[in-house]
Formats: structure tokens, sequence, C-alpha cells
């Protein structure tokens, strides 16, 4: 009896040790284990990213040997300046990049002189000229000693967000691509593109951005949109012959690793959800993310919810979040981002599919072109039968513990349009549905731009807060069903949002990752961090509203 106490009394503390063996990478350093938990919680950083993004001094074992002699000098119990010491003496700033102009980089791209009004044109020449003040490339000591970094070792250069965001970031690119080729700088989109198939030949998937911690989520599947970018600008097929296994590797671990069963009406679908099961605290956010969990009733879960929420990239937000009571304005102890199948996620999934299908297509593979078309077809169907609600003439996220729609507004909820994740046949018709459910809502009232959500939650992804993205799904989908009344709402929206951005750089001579939906120019706030500047995407969003609606004569792409 006593024997099997034993035994079952070790079972549990092994099954504890596996369940709390989940880092988010392999690094003992940076990614799990008591080094990392000492210096995160004693706060030495405002902002949990600093530490995690510093070198060590010496190699991964001389720094734990180092760190064991602390806690064993200190009993255990290293105070606020034993730990400083010990990060002065094994730590230091990355300083990982070295300044670099990108050959292709010229301040008279071909967009400004389409643009018919001057104050537009002067507001888009200045945005030209911030790509330089974005481009890095990474020092060769760092690409010869990579263990000693967290950054994951690329070979061209690229562009960044900004602010704290100093590595590359995969759903950001989408739009600081597009933003790109209307610069015409083709060969820095065809470097940032081989940077990121070389990271997916290496890890078999594209991480939420170019560091070692965040090598257990990836973010929203825009991989082979920017390849198609890439592609209707240059037409490189020697590149897309070359590079096409990486592209549907990237796709398949969608497929393989993101899909659940999602039961509707007696019938059985697979869809895609955000799911991230390291089940650890984000080591960018260690502090804050044990701070939440302390009071969580599921630390493990809750964990896995929250890098799950960072890669669905709405970090965070009242869609991921529901209480006991089904409330969406608690706070992050109530994220479930695992158990709803997102409208975005699988409207990017099925315009993926029809890209790669095409790629195929253009390289003359006609049966790996069905494999995918036939997936397109799919999820196209899906979308329809599980998202869309008839009844409000919108897709909704679904709740799939609930079995039901979340009746919430989202930008999120026009990404089939902007994605034609449906049957677009009926284009004008749904178009122009979604552009009355735009204004039941009553987002006209909005200058700024068109909010995240409706519910003020203080997270970043919430109301008042106005994001670039968001605004070029709404904009974009909705003009691309060719419906009057949706095209006049995406031509005011578009030019909101150009005004808006335009007032906040005249004021502050800086360009910012989100807005506030209420005052125009005035940048967003709430979070987990303070507002940054910069800013890739938001740049990229702007030349994309002027390329489409500030211009007279011919579009270069849509
Ligand atoms: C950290 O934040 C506090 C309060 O906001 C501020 O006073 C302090 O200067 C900040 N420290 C650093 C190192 O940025
Ligand atoms: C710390 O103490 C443990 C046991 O007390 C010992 O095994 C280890 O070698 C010590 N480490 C250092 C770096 O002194
Ligand atoms: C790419 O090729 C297509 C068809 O072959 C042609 O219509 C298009 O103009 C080309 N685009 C560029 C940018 O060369
Ligand atoms: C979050 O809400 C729960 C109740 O739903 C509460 O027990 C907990 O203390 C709250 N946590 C924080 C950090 O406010
Ligand atoms: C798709 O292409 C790969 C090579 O890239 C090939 O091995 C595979 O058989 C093809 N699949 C189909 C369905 O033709
Ligand atoms: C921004 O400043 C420029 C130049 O001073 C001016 O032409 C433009 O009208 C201003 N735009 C806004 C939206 O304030
Ligand atoms: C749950 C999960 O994805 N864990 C992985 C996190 O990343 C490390 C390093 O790449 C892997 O070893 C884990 O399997």
């Amino acid at each position: 009896m006593a024997f099997l106490l034993l035994v079952l009394g070790f079972l549990e503390i092994l099954l504890q040790v596996s369940a709390q063996s989940q880092p988010s990478c392999d690094s003992l350093v940076y990614c799990q284990g008591n080094l990392l938990h000492t210096i995160q919680m004693a706060r030495i950083f405002n902002d949990s990213k600093t530490f995690v993004d510093m070198r060590m001094l010496n190699d991964e074992q001389t720094t734990l040997a180092n760190f064991d002699k602390l806690m064993n000098d200190t009993d255990q119990n290293p105070s606020q300046d034993d730990i400083k010491k010990f990060f002065d003496d094994n730590f230091k700033e990355g300083d990982e990049f070295e300044n670099w102009v990108p050959s292709d980089f010229t301040d008279t791209p071909k967009l400004l002189s389409r643009i018919t009004d001057k104050s537009v044109r002067e507001f888009a020449q200045d945005l030209v000229n911030i790509w330089p003040k974005l481009a890095r490339k990474i020092k060769q000591e760092v690409l010869d000693s990579p263990e000693l970094y967290t950054l994951l070792p690329v070979e061209n250069g690229f562009i960044i967000p900004g602010g704290r965001f100093r590595e590359f970031y995969y759903w950001d690119s989408y739009w600081i691509i597009k933003g790109l080729l209307l610069s015409d700088m083709h060969e820095t989109v065809r470097g940032m593109l081989d940077n990121f198939l070389s990271i997916v030949d290496k890890y078999g998937f594209l991480p939420n951005g170019a560091r070692i911690y965040y090598l257990n989520r990836s973010q929203p599947p825009l991989l082979n949109a920017m390849v198609s970018l890439y592609i209707s600008a240059t037409n490189d097929t020697a590149w897309l012959e070359k590079n096409i296994q990486i592209l549907d590797r990237e796709l398949r671990f969608w497929l393989d690793n993101k899909l659940v069963d999602v039961v509707k009406d007696d019938t059985t679908y697979r869809l895609a959800h955000y799911d991230s099961e390291s089940a650890s605290p984000r080591p960018e956010s260690y502090y804050e993310d044990v701070t939440t969990a302390s009071t969580a009733k599921d630390e493990q879960q809750l964990y896995m919810e929250l890098k799950s929420g960072a890669e669905s990239g709405w970090d965070f937000s009242s869609r991921w979040i529901i209480d006991q009571n089904g409330n969406s304005d608690a706070n992050l102890t109530s994220l479930h981002t695992r158990r709803i199948i997102p409208v975005d996620l699988n409207s990017y999934l099925c315009q993926a599919f029809q890209k790669l299908s095409n790629f195929y297509v253009i390289l003359g593979d006609y049966d790996n072109a069905t494999f995918w078309d036939n997936q397109f077809n799919v999820w196209q169907k899906t979308i329809e039968r599980v998202l869309y609600n008839h009844e409000d003439a919108i897709w909704y996220d679904w709740d799939n513990e609930l079995g039901q729609h979340r009746k919430m507004f989202f930008p999120s909820n026009f990404a089939p349009l902007w994605a034609e994740a449906y049957d677009t046949m009926y284009a004008e018709d749904i178009g122009g549905r979604a552009a009355k459910y735009f204004k039941s809502q009553k987002i006209m009232d909005y200058e700024g731009g068109i909010p995240a959500s409706l519910s003020r939650t203080g997270e970043q992804w919430d109301y008042p807060n106005a994001w670039p993205p968001l605004q070029s799904i709404v904009v974009m989908g909705l003009a691309k069903s060719g419906n009057c009344e949706a095209i006049e709402i995406a031509q005011e929206f578009a030019q909101r949002w150009v005004k808006a951005n335009q007032i906040g750089f005249n004021n502050t001579g800086e360009m910012f990752e989100k807005y506030d939906a209420e005052v125009p120019g005035q940048y967003g706030g709430g979070g987990e961090y303070v507002i940054q500047s910069g800013f890739g995407w938001t740049n990229g969003v702007v030349l994309e509203f002027i390329d489409r609606f500030f211009t007279t004569s011919k579009k270069t792409s849509r």
C-alpha cells in the first residue's frame, strides 16, 4: 500500500514536471529555469523584453554556473543589488544590428508622381523617407556566434516595425512588404522573403518574430499573401520555383497543428484555431504573465491561452475573453483563445490555399494545384456554413464550447471580404449587406478610424484603439466587393485614416503602431507596454490607401 502511494506520488510529480516542461524554447537562460525567473521577477527593467534581448558575455554553461554561484553565495535569496550585479557581470546590450541603407531604396518611387493632392504627396514622401530608418542588417559577429544571442540569425537586411520591436515580425511584414513594393523596393522584399523561408526551412514554421523566445507560437499566416504581392509586382517565377516546397511546408504546419472539430447543426467540420501548447510564461512578458497567472485557477492553462492570444496577433482583446457568466469585459484570467474559432485566421488560410494553388498553376504542377484548390473550396464552404450569420449578414467568431456565434463587432468580422474567402459570385450582395452591418454598429461615428472592438477593457486590441492592419482589412475588403455602398464606406475611412495619421505626424513627427478611434491623430494606449513609434505596418497601410484612393492613373497592384 505504502509502495503504491509512493508510486502514485511519484507519478504526480512526473506529470507536473512534464506539464512544466513545455518551455518557450530550449535555452536554459532565456526561455526557462530559475535564472530567467529570478531576473524577470526582480523587475530590473520596466519592460520584460529588455532582458531577453540582451546578449550573454560568456557561453551558456558559464552563465548558468555563475548563476548557481550567486544563489549558493546568497543562500538562494539574492538581494536586488546582488541580482543587478550578476546581470551586469554576465549580460550586456545586444547591439546586434548595423545601420543599413537598402541598395534599392529610392526617395522618388513612381507612386509619388501619381498622387494628385500636394499635401498627401508630401506625406507619402515623408513616409518613404522613413524606410532607411527602419532598415536593419544583422552584424557579422552575431551571425558568427548566434548562441550568445536570442536573435534568430538571417542573412539579408529587413525592415522592422520600430520601437521595442527591433527584430522582424510575421504578420507586420505583410503591410511592410505592401509599402515597400509601392516604394519600388523589390530586392529588399525578396531578401525578407528569403529570410522567412530560411527560418521555415530550419524550424518547420514561421514564428511570431525573429527571437528564440517566439519559437512556440506563430502569427496570422500571411506568408503566401506576401509572396503573392511580390510575384504580382515582379513575375519572378524562378524564385517561386526554387521556394515552392517551403511555402507548401509552412501551410501544412497549420493544417497539421491548428485544426479542431467544430460541430454545428449535427454536422462536424474542421476549422483552425490559434493554439500554443507551451505552458510557461512568455519570456518577453514574464513578469506580466506570472502576475496575471497568480490569480488564475489553472496557471498552466492560462499560459497556453496567453501564448495562443499572442499567436493571434490580437494580444490582448475581449475577442478572447469569456468569464463564467459569458462576459467579455473580464480580466486576462478569463482568456480562452483556444476555444474560439476565429473568422480572420480561417479566412487567411482559405486565401493562402488559393494563392498556393495559383503558384502551382504558374509552375505547371497541376496535381499540387488541385490539392490546394480543393482545400480552398472546403474552407470557403465551411466558413460560410459555420461562421456566416445570415440574420446579421456578417461573419462571427465561433465559441466552440458553447457552440454559438460571438455576436460582437470586430473588424476581423470583415476578413472574408478581404481574403475573398466566400463565394465571390455574390460579392455585390454580400458586400452590400456587410456595409449595412457596419453602419448598424454605428462605426460611421468614429472620425479617427475603425476601433478594434466596442468594448473598453484597457487591453490593446479593444476600444478605442484603431490598428492599421484592421483598417486595411475592412477598407480593402469592402472596396473589393464592388458594391457601391461598401465602396463609399471604404473611401470615407481611407480618407479619415490618412488624415488622422497625417495630423499625428504633423503634431509629433512620428508614426505610431496604433491610434485612437475617437480622436484623429491621437496615438492609442492600454496593454502591457508603452506606445511605440516607427512604424512599419502603419506606414505600409497609409501607402496602400494612398495608392488605392489618392491616385488618378494606373494602379500597380491591388
Ligand atoms: C520605470 O517606470 C517608472 C514609473 O513609470 C519610472 O519612474 C522609471 O524611470 C522607469 N525606469 C526605467 C529604467 O525606465
Ligand atoms: C552550489 O552548491 C551545490 C551544493 O550545495 C554544489 O553542488 C554546487 O557545485 C555549488 N555551485 C557553485 C557554482 O558553487
Ligand atoms: C507579368 O506577366 C503577366 C502575364 O505574363 C503580364 O500581364 C504582366 O504585365 C507582368 N507583370 C510584370 C510586373 O512584369
Ligand atoms: C481577475 O478576475 C478574477 C475574478 O474573475 C479575480 O479573482 C482576480 O483577482 C482578477 N485578477 C486580477 C489580476 O485583477
Ligand atoms: C506535390 O509536389 C511534391 C514535390 O514538391 C511532390 O512530391 C508531390 O507528390 C506533389 N503532390 C501531388 C499531389 O502531386
Ligand atoms: C500637415 O502639414 C502640412 C504641411 O505643414 C499641411 O499641408 C497639411 O494640411 C497638414 N495636414 C493635416 C491633416 O493637418
Ligand atoms: C509545446 C511546444 O511547442 N513546445 C516546443 C517549444 O519549443 C521548443 C524549442 O523549439 C520545443 O522543444 C518544444 O517542443
